[in-house]
């Protein structure tokens, strides 16, 4: 049985390359129904179409508020016939109307060990704030941002001269699995 999946991705979609690996070595049962974006240039449609997988994107400057925005993304990911969708690199914030009505049914990848640095920089911050440790961590999405039930979070050291870059590559592929066990 294979569990109908939508992604939603602004940008790079190393996330989503993970996800459609795993499907495709046979270790994650999904069917990736839609890789929905507020970008219409984003490198992940670029990669889902190569997949053969239906994408959709919707500029929110034609949109005269987030709701009706959110409103015309989700009315596509739930066409989609998706059961789950999941945030890889989503950088909009969702209306509470559809937090409401996905919840425990959307989950995102945030780049840090929640409850700590919700947002946005949080290589940045945690390097400023001067942490021994940094982390990504799976979580339910709610209203509140990056506040949601956490589900599962992956944990690495900060090395000695660690910049952003660096620290966000070592990062990524800790993600990558942590994701893919989500
Ligand atoms: N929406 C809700 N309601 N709740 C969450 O937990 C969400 C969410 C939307 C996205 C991902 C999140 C992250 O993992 C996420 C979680 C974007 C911003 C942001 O400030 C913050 C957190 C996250 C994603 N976005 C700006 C905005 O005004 C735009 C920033 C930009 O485009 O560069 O939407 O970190
Ligand atoms: C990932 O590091 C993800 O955790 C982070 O953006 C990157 C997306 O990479 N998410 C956020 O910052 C959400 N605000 P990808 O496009 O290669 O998957």
């Amino acid at each position: 049985m294979s569990f109908p999946v939508a992604v939603l991705a602004s940008g790079r979609g190393s996330n989503l390359a993970a996800l459609i690996d795993a499907r495709d070595a046979g270790t994650l049962p999904i069917t990736l129904t839609l890789v929905a974006s507020d970008k219409a240039d984003a490198p992940a449609l670029r990669n889902a179409e190569a997949q053969g997988i239906p994408t959709f994107a919707l500029d929110p400057k034609t949109f005269a508020s987030r709701r009706e925005f959110d409103e015309a993304l989700f009315a596509n990911v739930a066409a989609s016939g998706a059961r789950l969708v999941v945030l890889a690199g989503y950088m909009r914030i969702l209306d509470a109307a559809v937090t409401a009505q996905w919840q425990g049914r959307m989950i995102n990848i945030h780049p840090s060990l929640l409850p700590k640095y919700r947002g946005l920089h949080t290589h940045r911050r945690v390097l400023k704030a001067g942490d021994l440790e940094h982390g990504a961590s799976v979580h339910f999405v709610s209203a509140e941002l990056d506040g949601g039930p956490v589900i599962a979070q992956a944990r690495i050291d900060i090395h000695p001269g660690d910049n952003e870059d660096a620290l966000a590559a070592r990062l990524l592929s800790r993600e990558h699995r942590l994701l893919v066990a989500c």
